[in-house]
């Protein structure tokens, strides 16, 4: 039973502070003490209907929709300063809930401002186009909101990932209900006191909390909603993808990875060593983006792994508050046991383990939910650890021996989110970049992503791209509008 002395949330619905329909809330836990910190609360499809409800009105009838583009733009840029302003405050809010290291939280709490910066500006560069006409007419094509989007995020990057989500849908005139993952409501709803400063008019953007089927399938079932965003799991968006298709709602899904990271024999091992490491163990191995397949060709394969190795063990493992600390714990204990259960797995399968596999002996992690930074040599790309998201600090290095090896290593996934090469070679990159089935290619670096540039995934890692301009098109659609300039209908 939660604990009643912890401070109780609330959601956020047309523009008002909410208690549950249900009167039921859920213990939100800080990872490095396992211990809850503050009552979420348990949404239910009457929340959901609310919430939806809402930015219905807000669309339809409410300013937002009608607004010109360049004044909703002034509100969203308002917004970003605001997120700028209380970005340390924010940070805190997101370790406490999710245990990703302070140092890293508020560096990346300033860069999601310029989502909101970059999409305030485009809202009013949207043009249409006049087309070059076989008929007696003028015909143009124009732009217009989908409605009612729904974005459903998880809980590695939650306010960064809402706000990839949120600033493009907003740009576009549309409205938002918004659902944080059950562990990770706290900055979501943080985020909705600048909500509130920025003026966005009551209904535009929405936040309902609590688990995914009582309160977030209801919102993606919901008859008024347009859009549906998801980043998660690929079993819970194939599912929401399934319902969505009954109505012929518009999806964006943002799944899983399986991304190799490529380390080629003429590369600067010293910088790939690095770009390993940050792929596989930065927010302890729970982005879609991990690089948690290594190949390395077989000339430098045992140097490289040994620098690999050395280099990890520098890292300090610790409380993410501590500014020196690089592994933090796990973001919850469903995730913790997880990725436990997949270094057995590993073991099982012959993995030859050469490092960590364990909880590790630290005084300070003992209570939250830590795993070594661990990595197995000798996996051969059909087994378990090679094929299935772990998302936790397990690589899985493979040896190779040709470029085409390679890349039918990398490709034999049903995941294609992202793959690194290195490699002094930039005929070898541009090669590389062109076959791989990857819906984000980095030579010579990793983890790049930016509000400029799309991002999304081939194969059962996702569908659309968010960022850029293609991000703003995923919640528009295109009318075509007929004048005819004939005297006389045929
Ligand atoms: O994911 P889910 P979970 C992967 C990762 C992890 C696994 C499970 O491998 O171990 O998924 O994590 C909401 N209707 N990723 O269980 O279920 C849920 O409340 C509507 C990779 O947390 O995908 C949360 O808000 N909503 C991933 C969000 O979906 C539902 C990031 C994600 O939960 C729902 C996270 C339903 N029926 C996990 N069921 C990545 N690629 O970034 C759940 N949700």
């Amino acid at each position: 039973m939660p604990t009643d002395s912890l401070p109780k949330l609330s959601m956020f619905i047309d523009g008002q502070w909410v208690a549950p329909a249900s009167g039921q809330y859920l213990e939100t836990v800080d990872p490095f003490t396992a211990k809850p910190w503050a009552l979420v609360p348990r949404g239910n499809a009457e929340d959901a209907d609310r919430a939806i409800q809402a930015a219905h009105r807000a669309f339809k009838s409410g300013p937002w929709g009608k607004m010109h583009p360049s004044l909703r733009g002034r509100v969203l840029q308002k917004f970003a300063d605001l997120i700028e302003a209380n970005a340390d405050e924010l940070a805190e809010i997101e370790v406490r809930d999710n245990g990703r290291l302070l140092a890293e939280m508020r560096h990346q709490i300033r860069y999601v401002a310029r989502w909101f910066h970059y999409y305030g500006g485009l809202s009013d560069k949207i043009e249409g186009a006049v087309h070059p006409c076989d008929k007696p007419a003028l015909s143009y094509s124009r732009h217009e909101p989908l409605g009612v989007c729904v974005g459903i995020v998880p809980w590695n990057a939650p306010l960064f990932l809402f706000s990839l989500k949120a600033a493009p849908a907003l740009a576009a005139g549309c409205t938002l209900v918004m659902k944080p993952a059950e562990y990770t409501s706290a900055t979501a709803l943080k985020l909705m006191e600048l909500v509130e400063q920025a003026g966005f008019p009551n209904g535009v953007v929405n936040v309902v909390t609590g688990y995914g089927p009582e309160v977030g399938e209801p919102l993606v079932t919901h008859p008024l909603t347009r859009h549906v965003g998801f980043t998660g799991s690929t079993k819970t968006g194939a599912h929401l993808y399934s319902l969505a298709a009954r109505d012929i709602k518009r999806v964006s899904l943002e799944l899983g990875g399986k991304s190799p990271n490529i380390v080629f024999d003429d590369a600067n091992l010293d910088n790939a060593v690095r770009g390993v490491v940050g792929g596989i163990f930065g927010a302890v191995g729970q982005t879609c983006i991990a690089g948690s397949r290594l190949l390395i060709h077989r000339k430098v394969h045992d140097q490289f792994l040994e620098k690999l190795a050395a280099f990890t063990k520098t890292a300090p493992i610790g409380d993410p508050r501590h500014k020196d600390t690089r592994i933090g714990p796990i973001a919850n204990a469903m995730q913790f046991e997880k990725v436990l259960g997949y270094i057995d797995i590993a073991r099982q399968e012959g993995a030859d383990l050469i490092l960590g596999g364990k909880r590790p002996d630290i005084a300070e992690c003992q209570a939250g939910y830590f795993v070594e930074p661990t990595i197995f040599a000798g996996v051969r790309n059909n087994m378990r650890i090679a094929q299935e998201e772990v998302f936790g600090p397990v690589l899985a290095a493979i040896p190779f021996d040709e470029v085409e090896e390679a890349i039918e290593i990398a490709n034999d996934s049903e995941f294609g989110l992202a793959a690194g090469v290195w490699t002094g070679d930039m005929r070898r990159a541009l090669l590389m970049s062109e076959r791989l089935e990857a819906g984000s290619v980095w030579v010579n670096t990793y983890r790049d992503v930016s509000y400029t540039t799309p991002f999304g995934g081939y194969k059962k890692s996702g569908i659309g791209r968010e960022n850029g301009i293609e991000g703003i098109r995923e919640f528009l659609q295109t009318k075509a509008v007929w004048l005819s300039t004939a005297e006389e209908i045929a």
